[in-house]
């Protein structure tokens, strides 16, 4: 069915775009798109996804029980899914194509609401390659959120994206960790020109209170299953048989809790749909520093919003130009860009004591390290907040590299 898809007017753009992805390998942000499917929003943005259910975010909590609570961890991963790989389709009618965040982007945001106030802080710790870091914290529930990733592409029938990287949940009052993989995905409907992500394979929730869950993606087959399935069960760490508790349903639409391995009635069900997000609240953009991401990429979105890709063009390469004399004066003064949130951690404890059960080694060199959020540099920062953090860009434009199709 092509409904929905590329409209006659766009079909030479698209067409040539999939052959040119045929031939890519690596670098997402290298990819080409035709205007149609560029997206106003930047990729540090995506980190927002983790808590639009506040209330969800911060139940474990409030849980004395720990196999309960690591249940409950996994409902909360399990319902930012929709968030995660499906918001774009949903709005938009297809997935788009991120804009590529700057060295030191930030997009910062609180959510307030039932749950009181959550706060988030996301930045872009690596250009190349592209890797986003975030933290998110609720201090009244005493609930936390890190970590940090970046995506490895290659095509094989279609564009599969790796993701590198963890994420990791921690309640000090219990003082336990969970670490938490991130899924594989590949773009379905590329050829109709609606693409949407579907995600593979499985990813892993492992707790310092000795509990794992598995999640096991699935999507539509040649016969059967239907799109956005999984199953996941939660075990004792270690005795994968002893299955404590089983979800099963689509992170798009509905899933079901059972106890032990699925027999019986189920004892929760969770409705993707009915529960509406809370919106992130950020700041206007003139109060915005210049570093935020919607106030460095204003000019940029607004040439994508009314389609005018020579101003799109012109506005990303101000930025660029930027970039690049930043980068070069770093070079000079024999110094790296400071990173304001975040720092790298050596021999990272939380990764040495979790990562082994579920088979996670830190690829650091596609990330340029373990990144951590940075509490002594944070608080730093709220100090210094009466001046202003960050100069303005001053550069002049110089000549636009590309056009019609932007990266
Ligand atoms: C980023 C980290 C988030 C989860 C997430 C969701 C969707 C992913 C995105 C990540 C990375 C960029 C991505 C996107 C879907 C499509 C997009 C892979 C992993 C690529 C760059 C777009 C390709 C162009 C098509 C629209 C044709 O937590």
């Amino acid at each position: 069915k092509e409904g929905g898809g590329v409209s006659a007017q766009n079909k030479g753009s698209w067409s040539a775009f999939l052959k040119s992805i045929a031939s890519f390998s690596g670098d997402l942000s290298s990819l080409t798109a035709p205007p149609f499917i560029l997206s106003s929003t930047s990729l540090v943005e995506f980190s927002s996804y983790w808590a639009e259910h506040p209330s969800i975010f911060v139940a474990p909590a409030h849980e004395t029980d720990p196999k309960k609570r690591a249940l409950l961890v996994l409902k909360w991963f399990l319902s930012t899914l929709k968030q995660q790989y499906a918001s774009r389709s949903e709005k938009f009618g297809n997935e788009k194509k991120p804009l590529n965040p700057f060295l030191g982007e930030l997009f910062i945001g609180k959510w307030e609401d039932a749950a009181g106030t959550t706060e988030l802080v996301s930045e872009q710790v690596s250009h190349h390659p592209p890797v986003t870091a975030y933290h998110i914290q609720n201090k009244e529930h005493g609930v936390y959120l890190e970590g940090y990733n970046a995506q490895k592409a290659s095509f094989s029938t279609t564009i599969n994206v790796k993701q590198i990287g963890h994420a990791v949940f921690s309640i000090p009052a219990y003082n336990e960790t969970f670490l938490i993989t991130l899924p594989n995905l590949h773009i379905e409907g590329l050829v109709f020109g609606s693409p949407f992500v579907e995600l593979n394979d499985k990813t892993y929730i492992t707790s310092s209170s000795g509990y794992t869950a598995k999640i096991d993606y699935s999507g539509k087959g040649w016969l059967s299953g239907s799109k956005n399935s999984f199953v996941a069960t939660l075990y004792p760490t270690g005795k994968e048989r002893d299955t404590l508790y089983t979800v099963k349903g689509r992170w798009t639409k509905s899933f079901e809790i059972f106890e032990g391995s699925k027999k019986g009635s189920s004892i929760e069900v969770y409705d993707a749909e009915s529960n509406p997000i809370t919106p992130l609240k950020v700041a206007p953009l003139e109060e915005q520093d210049s570093m935020e991401s919607r106030r460095a990429w204003r000019s940029v979105a607004a040439g994508i919003g009314s389609g005018d890709m020579d101003v799109v063009g012109a506005e990303k390469a101000k930025i660029e130009v930027r970039q690049r004399e930043l980068r070069q004066k770093e070079r000079e003064e024999g110094r790296t860009w400071e990173r304001r949130y975040f720092s790298l951690s050596e021999n990272d404890k939380i990764l040495k004591e979790l990562g082994p059960p579920i088979g996670v080694t830190p690829e650091e060199d596609k990330t340029g390290g373990v990144w951590r959020y940075d509490e002594a540099k944070a608080s730093a920062l709220t100090l210094k907040s009466e001046t202003p953090l960050f100069l303005t860009p001053t550069s002049t434009m110089t000549k636009q590299t590309t056009k019609g199709s932007v990266q």
